[in-house]
């Protein structure tokens, strides 16, 4: 029961490949990023390209482990290992990569990385008072200046409201595709929104809001007729899951769950909050707001999730973190008090990107999609 909008999705990812090369030929730069915190605003008001890059998948780790520790994120691994073995397209595409200062070892592969690949870090300050956002305007200010020198580009006002407009765009279709997710039946699986989310860090904005927007009028239409998927309702929080990685949706939605929801930066950490302004303050205050485990003192995600429980009447919560993420493992202790004083059902999954713990995490899951 796969909409035609999930289907147009998986053609233009199919085709995007030979589409960035071509509009990489007509001079436009291609900013690689490795986080949700990077003002896509900015780059495209360049008229550059950004493409996300964080890596999904398990081949690469074994050539990035001659570098790094075995004992490391395997997000960090496989990101580090596609840019050594030079296997990611959206990786050679990049003419800049541009890091940030969220968790350790990030940070450090970053050091690493400078020797492959021209790098641009951003220091997002792990604090949220004023002192730690004006440090973060600043960032934001100099990143304006970096795209502008790399593109030669100037970014004028009217170029940068543009910009803000669209990507407001999208992030206004996703929250009418969460409402749309409030429906019983669900009508979509949780295992198309996810493909939405990854390729959406790959997609030209204009195909991202071409196909959201005919989603929505496909799932109009589903809520409309009561079609859909039955099944405890899941919610996921925690690490994202990026392209490649499909393996914990992919398991609760076969041991009876439908994933309803993702508070993730494959979800909600994606797209809520507006820019609320055409400034580049209005669009640093925006990404300040996003709620990762990184910063310190995140209560906001806790309430986040708590909301997300009540509005999309979930069953239970899977708490999902990558091996060795320490600020989402920690995080979890108080995520999961807070759950369980509200009464709400809720799992903690550690897994990494190998295969070989998946019949041990669907009886688990199975077990707990029972127990719900
Ligand atoms: S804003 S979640 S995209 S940092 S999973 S590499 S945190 S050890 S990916 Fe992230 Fe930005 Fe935060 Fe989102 Fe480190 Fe954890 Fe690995 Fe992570």
């Amino acid at each position: 029961m796969k909409t035609q909008a999930i289907e147009k999705l998986m053609q233009k990812f199919a085709n995007r490949k030979e589409q960035l090369y071509k509009q990489k030929e007509e001079g436009r730069k291609v900013f690689g990023m490795f986080c949700a915190y990077v003002p896509i605003e900015i780059i495209l008001a360049g008229n550059a390209i950004p493409v996300g890059l964080c890596g999904g998948k398990n081949d690469t780790i074994p050539i990035a482990e001659e570098d790094l520790p075995r004992n490391l994120c395997p997000l960090i691994k496989s990101s580090y290992g596609f840019k050594k073995a030079k296997t990611c397209p959206y990786f050679e595409a990049s003419d800049i990569v541009i890091g940030e200062t969220t968790c350790e070892g990030k940070k450090k592969m970053f050091e690493l990385m400078e020797n492959l690949v021209p790098m641009h870090v951003m220091h997002l300050p792990h604090m949220k008072d004023d002192a730690s956002l004006e440090i973060w305007i600043k960032e934001v200010e100099k990143l304006k200046e970096l795209v502008e020198k790399e593109t030669g580009n100037k970014i004028t006002e009217e170029k940068l409201k543009e910009m803000v407009d669209k990507v407001n765009k999208i992030r206004e279709l996703f929250y009418k595709l969460y409402e749309l997710r409030r429906a019983k039946p669900a009508p979509i699986k949780g295992l198309d929104v996810l493909k939405l989310f990854q390729f959406a860090y790959l997609l030209d904005v204009d195909d991202t809001i071409e196909v959201l927007e005919d989603l929505i009028k496909e799932l109009e239409e589903r809520v409309k007729k009561g079609e859909g998927y039955e099944g405890k309702r899941i919610l996921i929080t925690g690490c994202p899951m990026v392209a490649g990685n499909n393996k914990i949706v992919e398991i609760i939605e076969e041991v009876g769950g439908i994933v309803v929801g993702e508070e993730s930066c494959t979800g909600t950490r994606f797209f809520e909050n507006y820019v609320e302004g055409y400034s580049i303050e209005d669009i640093a205050k925006r990404y300040f707001k996003i709620p990762c485990a990184c910063r310190f003192k995140n209560d906001e995600r806790i309430e986040n999730i708590k909301r997300l429980v009540k509005d999309l009447d979930v069953d239970g919560v899977v708490y999902y973190t990558l091996q060795y993420c320490h600020t989402f493992n920690v995080e979890g202790a108080k995520v999961e008090e807070a759950l369980k004083e509200g009464g709400i059902p809720v799992i903690r999954i550690e897994t990494d990107y190998s295969e070989s713990d998946k019949e041990q995490l669907k009886t688990r899951l199975e077990a707990f999609i029972e127990m719900i």
